[in-house]
């Protein structure tokens, strides 16, 4: 099997499609893609909303992270990501939902895209307003993950890692990236979990390569 993965490391989508390569030992090329401005015709022939990542294998492509794990899932046995309790599969992916619909949109990408692709990438300004908003609508969503992670657990789902907490430690690095970190005094186990989650081999491997990209743009990597 060969794989490619068209996207840039920055985004939560590419990378959790990188982590779950990572974590069943996948090795893959990154085919550099970065959606900003109009799409290329080439690149909509096989991302038709202009998305990425799109996961490429033996010449076949597949335009969305949900996806081409699932594909993945379906090829290599261990470890297993995707929950056998079918309870638990259907609250990973109701997990993974939140966090792309709820956490990811209405906290992080915002502060990302202001704090971090506005000055960076498109030399244009922070719109404070639009911080404000995003850090309101904040502690709502680390209340409910704070729930999810009760009782010393952890992982997002059952007793054992899955791609819901691959999904919540990517989005995660996009907030490292807006400068901000989650207050431990207020959400001590969400905290621990995003920390644990980075700590991963995965993630420690996906990190260094994001560090040479834009460590010297990105705070979380002062
Ligand atoms: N559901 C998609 C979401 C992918 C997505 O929204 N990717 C963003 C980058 S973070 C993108 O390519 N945006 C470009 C655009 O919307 O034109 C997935 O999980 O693959």
């Amino acid at each position: 099997m060969t794989i490619a993965i068209h996207g840039t490391l920055l985004s939560p989508w590419v990378r959790r499609l990188l982590a779950f390569c990572e974590e069943k030992g996948v090795e893959y090329d990154i085919v550099n893609v970065v959606p900003l401005g109009e799409p290329d015709p080439e690149f909509l022939k096989i991302s038709p909303l202009g998305k990425v990542p799109v996961l490429e294998v033996d010449g076949r492509y597949l335009p969305d992270s949900l996806a081409a794990c699932s594909y993945l899932e379906s090829k290599i046995d261990s470890p297993v990501l995707f929950p056998s309790d079918g309870w638990e599969r259907g609250w990973m992916l109701w997990l993974c939902d939140y966090l792309g619909t709820g956490l990811f949109s209405k906290v992080e990408a915002p502060l990302f895209i202001q704090r971090f692709i506005n000055p960076a990438f498109l030399n244009m300004e922070t719109d404070d307003a639009v911080v404000a908003e995003a850090l309101a609508q904040m502690p709502a969503h680390f209340d409910y993950l704070e729930s999810q992670l009760s009782e010393g657990k952890e992982f997002l789902v059952g007793d054992a890692l899955s791609l819901a907490d691959l999904t919540a430690g990517s989005i995660f690095v996009n907030f490292c990236h807006a400068g901000e970190i989650v207050n431990a005094d207020r959400w001590p186990a969400l905290a621990a979990f995003v920390q644990r989650v980075h700590a991963r081999p995965s993630f420690v491997r996906i990190l260094e390569r994001e560090k040479e990209a834009v460590g010297a743009v990105s705070p979380m990597f002062a």
